[in-house]
């Protein structure tokens, strides 16, 4: 615990950035559910089980097969995690002017095909630009948007479309089975492939099996499965779904993708049997992949989330609707809405939460949406969040009260709330260490 005092200047210290504090100066700490999620039992012993070959470790040909079994891919191609895949995926896929349609923008994954010269269209539907939208699939394309996008450029501009399951920046939103499979069937159609983010792919099974109609019955790994089958490849952060501190892949099903990929990635990770993880890591991985797909664990898992949620709505404080799966989502329009957009209002959200009580979320507003390549204006997304994430098997329910609780106090006094001005702006994810000053 630290005092309030103490918070103040550490967060000033930090530009008014979350990024930029020291986790030793956090309490409860919701910036990401990336690499903090607690390992099994059995995962700590895997690491004890690392073959640390340089080439042909044991612990790939696990994680091959586990990849396999689990989601259906038939390549494997390890990286240090997601971002490394997307690299990749982004080089050897995307020529210069071409069009990636996808289920919303997500950071890394949109730098990544703009680096290789392509261009990301959102194909969302429109329900999931407003948080108060009860909609259950907030992930699913808008077909006639996909479609519109077809017929302006041609099937020959699209390398692929970027679909993600559990949606991100949508406030952790799935999509159905249903959407998927009508997907399918319009790629297919113009032999356009479906490249997955599968970085919280169990989580969206979880979801399908809860709300979505003829999968009650359907276990999460059957699901899961179901999903990565309607697609032709998949780039995966490990560190989310499958509870790794380090790693992520791409898996390929195209046996000349694969190829292309597996030498990319001596360029830029490591040999093809390591791809930038250790072989214990790989170990861990594997076993953290079918420990993400079990039903107990993830009833357990987003029903935490849930409970936060809940506690947040009696308190009437304004959240994205219905809750998602990896965290709740505060709407900072909603929560200030005295501070234009253009003061960054989710960031200094997010600032003045830590000072009230240590607790650390991260910004999903305008400052993540950066500026337009082009005009080299701010992009104005609909949404200014802050998110609240959560790690996996850290937190008791008595953290999630603190976390309720310290968030009710900070929206009683959001009328002495203002907003901030950047002071230092990064060329690339300004996110990360931009750095801002109180109006
Ligand atoms: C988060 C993390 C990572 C991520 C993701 C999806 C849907 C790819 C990646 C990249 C970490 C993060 C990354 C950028 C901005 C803020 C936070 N998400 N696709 O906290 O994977 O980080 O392993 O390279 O969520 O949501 P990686």
């Amino acid at each position: 615990m630290t005092s309030r005092d103490h918070r103040e200047k550490a967060i000033k210290k930090a530009g008014f950035n979350t990024f930029l504090l020291q986790s030793k100066d956090v309490y409860i700490d919701l910036l990401t559910d990336s690499g903090t999620s607690a390992m099994s039992d059995r995962q700590w012993a895997g690491l004890m089980m690392g073959d640390e070959a340089y080439a042909g470790s044991r612990n790939f040909y696990h994680l091959e097969e586990a990849v396999q079994h689990f989601y259906g891919y038939k390549h494997l191609v390890p990286t240090h995690q997601g971002r490394g895949a997307e690299h990749i995926i982004s080089q050897i896929m995307i020529k210069e002017g071409d069009i990636i349609p996808g289920n919303m923008y997500f950071t890394t994954t949109k730098l990544h095909q703009e680096l290789a010269g392509g261009k990301f269209v959102d194909v969302i539907v429109e329900e999931a630009h407003d948080p108060d939208s009860l909609y259950p699939f907030k992930g699913d394309v808008d077909l006639d948007k996909l479609q519109a996008v077809i017929d302006e450029y041609g099937a020959d501009r699209i390398p692929y479309i970027a679909i993600a399951t559990t949606v991100n920046m949508a406030g952790g939103q799935p999509i159905s089975m249903k959407n998927m499979q009508e997907l399918r069937a319009l790629t297919d159609k113009y032999g356009i492939k479906i490249i997955h983010d599968m970085t919280r792919v169990a989580e969206n099974a979880f979801m399908i099996q809860q709300k979505e109609a003829g999968y009650q019955d359907k276990s999460v790994a059957e699901i899961t499965r179901a999903l990565c089958d309607l697609t032709d490849g998949a780039t995966m952060s490990a560190k989310k779904d499958a509870m790794v501190n380090i790693g992520g892949f791409l898996a390929l099903n195209d046996d000349k993708l694969f190829d292309e990929a597996r030498n990319m990635v001596v360029i830029f990770e490591g040999l093809h049997t390591y791809g930038g993880m250790a072989g214990r890591d790989m170990e861990a991985l594997a076993i953290g992949i079918a420990e993400s797909v079990q039903d107990d664990h993830m009833k357990a898992r987003v029903g935490q989330v849930h409970y936060l949620g809940n506690k947040l709505l009696e308190f009437g404080v304004p959240i994205v609707k219905p809750v998602g799966t990896h965290g709740i989502f505060l709407d900072a329009k909603a929560f200030l809405p005295h501070v234009a957009q253009d003061y960054f209002p989710a960031q200094v959200l997010a600032a003045e939460l830590y000072i009230d009580s240590g607790v650390r979320a991260m910004e999903r507003g305008i400052v993540s949406a950066g500026r337009n390549k082009e005009t080299g204006e701010h992009h104005y997304p609909k949404l200014e969040l802050v998110r609240l994430t959560i790690p996996r098997r850290v937190y008791t329910q008595a953290h999630m009260d603190v976390v309720a609780e310290s968030v009710g106090t900070v929206y009683e006094n959001r009328e002495k709330i203002n907003g901030l001005k950047m002071v230092y702006e990064p060329k690339y994810l300004r996110f990360f260490q931009a750095r801002f000053e109180k109006l």
